[in-house]
């Protein structure tokens, strides 16, 4: 762990001003917790801050105190003389306001995915962090900040969400550590887990259904494919938000090393050439590197969990995800 790396980092939040804190666009219970608990810590100290993400907030996580806090526009970035971005791989994961961004004179970037880019003018990038509310705890704690009941429980839930509840391969030794302090500090397990796995709506349940129809198996019997088109989130009333976690059925399979997820944007109905876009989420079982494919059609993310956006057809783009079971 870098130490001088936090001590610059923490000098330069003391002496800000105005701090910009904003996290990835789709953002997950890491994206969340991480920005609501490192800006409810600045919140103590009187630092003026926006708490910023592009996303509305995913139903399941708002119940996090502080989440009314978090605006979905920037009106005004000029006045920002400190930005902290979150959990993002590269700036353009904070969604449209990146350039923009770009030019606030501190860029503080806070990660642990192994394909970070560097951006940014003072970098703490963890890969070994279980998340990326781990190294927002360590800095709240040199801080010496003390952690409220809401900024446990966002910490709770981040590191509880991003190691897939301590399943995850980036599950490690401080994810308990830290969950238990939390604890200490108010985070109530059962509430959590309640609030963000205990419903599932009608809709959701169907969707599930139709996720588990839609997964196909490559000839190798290595690579699993589920694919979710817009057509099946408008037949079950949901949103993309709903789809967080289906992939973990695809990845479960005996003998599956990969696991795929095609997902169709929201936009892809309006373009008339037949072009669609498409997220493509990628998981392995931890013994292929699914970072590479990633990186290669512009992606990026963990060993174990990575992915890519593309323009294509949806046969031609299921043909190249078959395609990847030949490495494998
Ligand atoms: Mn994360």
């Amino acid at each position: 762990m870098n130490y001088s790396m936090m001590d610059r980092i923490i000098e330069h939040l003391v002496n800000s001003d105005n701090v910009l804190i904003a996290s990835h666009i789709n953002q997950d219970g890491d994206a969340i917790g991480s920005l609501l608990a490192i800006g409810l810590a600045l919140n103590f100290i009187n630092k003026k801050t926006f708490l910023f993400n592009e996303s509305p907030i995913p139903a399941v996580y708002r119940f996090l105190p502080g989440v009314e806090l978090v605006e979905h526009q920037i009106d005004d970035l000029h006045t920002f003389d400190t930005a902290v971005i979150l959990d993002c791989g590269n700036l353009e994961r904070i969604g449209k306001s990146a350039k923009a961004v770009s030019k606030i004179p501190v860029l503080i970037n806070i990660d642990h995915h192994a394909t970070n880019t560097g951006y940014g003018t003072c970098l703490f990038i963890d890969i070994a962090a279980c998340s990326t509310a781990e190294i927002v705890y360590r800095i709240i704690k040199k801080m010496n900040i003390p952690i409220s009941k809401a900024i446990a429980t966002s910490i709770y839930t981040a590191i509880l969400t991003d190691t897939g509840s301590f399943r995850a391969s980036n599950t490690n030794r401080s994810a308990f550590a830290i969950c238990e302090k939390m604890i200490d500090c108010g985070a109530d397990p059962y509430e959590i887990a309640q609030n963000v796995y205990g419903k599932y709506s009608l809709g959701r349940i169907r969707l599930l259904n139709l996720a588990l129809e839609s997964i196909e198996i490559s000839k190798n019997a290595k690579l699993s494919m589920m694919t979710i088109t817009r057509d099946i989130i408008d037949k079950t009333g949901t949103r993309s938000e709903d789809i967080d976690g289906l992939i973990s059925y695809a990845k479960r399979i005996k003998g599956i090393k990969v696991a795929v997820l095609i997902q169709e944007e929201k936009n892809s109905l309006k373009k008339t050439n037949g072009l669609k876009n498409f997220h493509v989420s990628l998981r392995s079982d931890g013994t292929i590197d699914v970072t590479e494919i990633a990186l290669s059609f512009g992606g990026g993310g963990h060993f174990s969990a990575a992915g890519f956006n593309i323009e294509t057809t949806l046969d031609k783009l299921r043909a190249i995800v078959m395609g990847f079971s030949e490495k494998i």
